[in-house]
């Protein structure tokens, strides 16, 4: 098999960049060692304290903050750390030139039922400021902490996914993954479906309609309410994932963050050969305003993107 070490010194890269992506993983490593024994450390409790998203954050969204920052430290090539779980940017004197936005614990409400997290990281040219469209990254990639812990990882043009292995290496067990073109399983919480807008509620309401219906074909729908968790199974087999604005989520430009969610993810899914939407825009194209910045986010197999994006294309935008 193929290490991570390995595959990223194949890679041509600047090898500080992969040095970047080697950091991130290694801080992934070290959280996965943390979450397998929570709940007998008893960390899966409240930090007592909100974060800038006014979350209640988890011991552990503060833990894993902290294992991701010491890593960045310590590697003389990072100058910036962007955190879901921190109010402003931490620059590092005297580092390289990267920046490193991260959600360093996606889906930390699920940590207490033992579902899938993980972890969320982009990687972008810090000489160039905060505020890059996700187009600008240089890598993407998360870690999914499940029965096994994956690594999927892009540096643009193709997705890989990596295993950790016993000894606390990751191997190579899929490269040049492509996300299926079609596919009939499509995830969103249809809970709030009396929020969604026409455009949601037109394309779900085909779905739903089976066979008979627009759609020609019986769905499945699968919500895990962890990002990471349903971005991999759509990586993995296809599908859809769906956050899209709604009459709750508009006056916030959204629910998942563009920075270190839907920027990465976006990357990665469409260096598989899927598509990435706002439903109007291309994520990968946003300027972002702000480093916490919030957008509708809708990706996956690109059939059905299109389905959604063609919904969208027939409503006036408000
Ligand atoms: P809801 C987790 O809190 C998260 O940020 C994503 O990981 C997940 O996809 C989404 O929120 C779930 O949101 O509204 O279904 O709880």
């Amino acid at each position: 098999m193929t290490t991570l070490s390995d595959w990223l010194a194949a890679q041509p890269v600047d090898p500080k960049l992969a040095s970047v992506v080697a950091t991130m993983a290694t801080a992934s490593a070290e959280i996965a060692d943390v979450l397998r024994l929570a709940p007998i450390s008893g960390q899966t409790g409240l930090a007592g304290q909100t974060n800038v998203q006014g979350e209640a954050q988890k011991a552990l969204d503060v833990i894993s903050n902290d294992i991701v920052l010491n890593h960045i430290r310590r590697n003389p090539d990072i100058s910036i750390l962007v955190s879901e779980e921190l109010d402003e940017a931490v620059h590092i004197e005297n580092q390289g030139r990267f920046l490193v936005a991260t959600d360093p614990l996606d889906g930390s409400s699920n940590l207490d039922v033992n579902v899938t997290v993980g972890t969320i990281f982009s990687v972008l040219d810090a000489t160039k400021g905060l505020l890059q469209p996700g187009s600008a990254q240089l890598a993407a990639g998360y870690a999914a902490y499940g029965p096994a812990t994956s690594l999927v990882l892009t540096f643009g043009t193709s997705t890989a996914v990596f295993t950790l292995d016993a000894d606390g290496t990751f191997q190579l067990t899929l490269d040049n993954m492509s996300v299926a073109p079609a596919s009939a399983e499509y995830a969103i919480n249809t809970a709030r479906e009396r929020l969604w807008d026409a455009a949601t509620r037109g394309y779900v309401a085909e779905n739903v309609a089976g066979e008979t219906g627009p759609a020609g074909k019986r769905h499945n729908m699968r919500w895990v309410g962890s990002m990471v968790a349903d971005i991999h199974r759509i990586l993995m087999r296809g599908g859809i994932f769906l956050y899209p604005l709604d009459s709750e989520t508009t006056s916030k430009g959204g629910r998942l963050r563009l920075l270190y969610e839907a920027n990465p993810m976006a990357l990665v899914v469409e260096a598989a050969g899927g598509r990435s939407t706002t439903g109007r825009e291309r994520i990968l194209d946003l300027v972002p305003t702000g480093i916490h910045q919030r957008v509708p986010v809708i990706l996956g197999s690109a059939e059905e993107v299109a389905r959604v994006e063609a919904w969208y294309a027939k409503i006036p935008a408000n």
